[in-house]
């Protein structure tokens, strides 16, 4: 009995051993595994990302005070909206983070339905004020929603650009993100717009709530 201990307790060592001599001999540059990469950098089929915010303590001047306005969320900081550029025949993945937690009145009553963006609907991501509910000791957040139009109470602004070819017009929510797709199909410059009444100045002014999309 106790030899056939002996015995069991060496080739469990042999085991061990065995095992610690090829952990050794990998970790030293063994054969290394084939790993298949589904790598898609650089794949000019991939959507163009852009990225737009809303903010609305930007003063204009001392009589219109302070007015709302887009920005382009560049790499290095925000950049103005007053030109943004696209590539033309590729599908542009828009992003739009609201910060302006105020409504504004539609300038046209049809602008809360969504147009121009594939399947002519957007994914509003978030939604803080209407997406979300405060439950007894946290917050309970639905997820997100895909729609094709929104109740126009609850539309802050709009990303518009009635000269494309299908009108691009994306209704932004109060305090939202919002992530439309849509594709340029002809270089140019076309004017964007916001299309609430949010601000005499900021509406009139590129930069500000309105500008160009230049495709190229
Ligand atoms: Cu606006």
């Amino acid at each position: 009995l106790v030899g056939g201990l002996v015995v069991g307790v060496l080739a469990l060592a042999l085991v061990l051993g065995g095992l610690g001599a090829g952990l050794a001999i990998s970790s030293q540059g063994g054969p290394k595994a084939t790993v298949t990469t589904t790598e898609t950098v650089g794949n000019s089929t991939a959507p163009y990302k852009v990225t737009i915010l809303i903010a609305t303590d930007s003063i204009f001047n001392a009589t219109a005070q302070d007015q709302p306005a887009y920005f382009v969320v560049g790499p290095d900081g925000l950049l103005s909206s007053s030109s943004i550029k696209i590539p033309v025949n590729r599908t542009i993945e828009l992003t739009i983070i609201n910060y302006d937690d105020g409504n504004a009145s539609l300038n046209f009553p049809n602008d809360n339905v969504v147009s121009g963006t594939v399947g002519n609907r957007i994914f509003v991501a978030s939604n803080d004020n209407i997406n979300s509910t405060q439950g007894a000791s946290q917050i309970v957040v639905r997820g997100g929603e895909t729609v094709s139009s929104l109740d126009p109470s609850q539309i802050a602004h709009t990303f518009t650009v009635p000269s494309l070819k299908n009108a691009l017009n994306v209704p932004v929510p109060v305090s939202s993100t919002v992530v439309a797709f849509f594709k340029v199909t002809k270089a140019g410059t076309y004017a964007w717009f916001c299309m609430t009444d949010c601000g005499d100045a900021a509406m009139s002014t590129p930069g500000w709530m309105r500008g160009n999309l230049v495709a190229s």
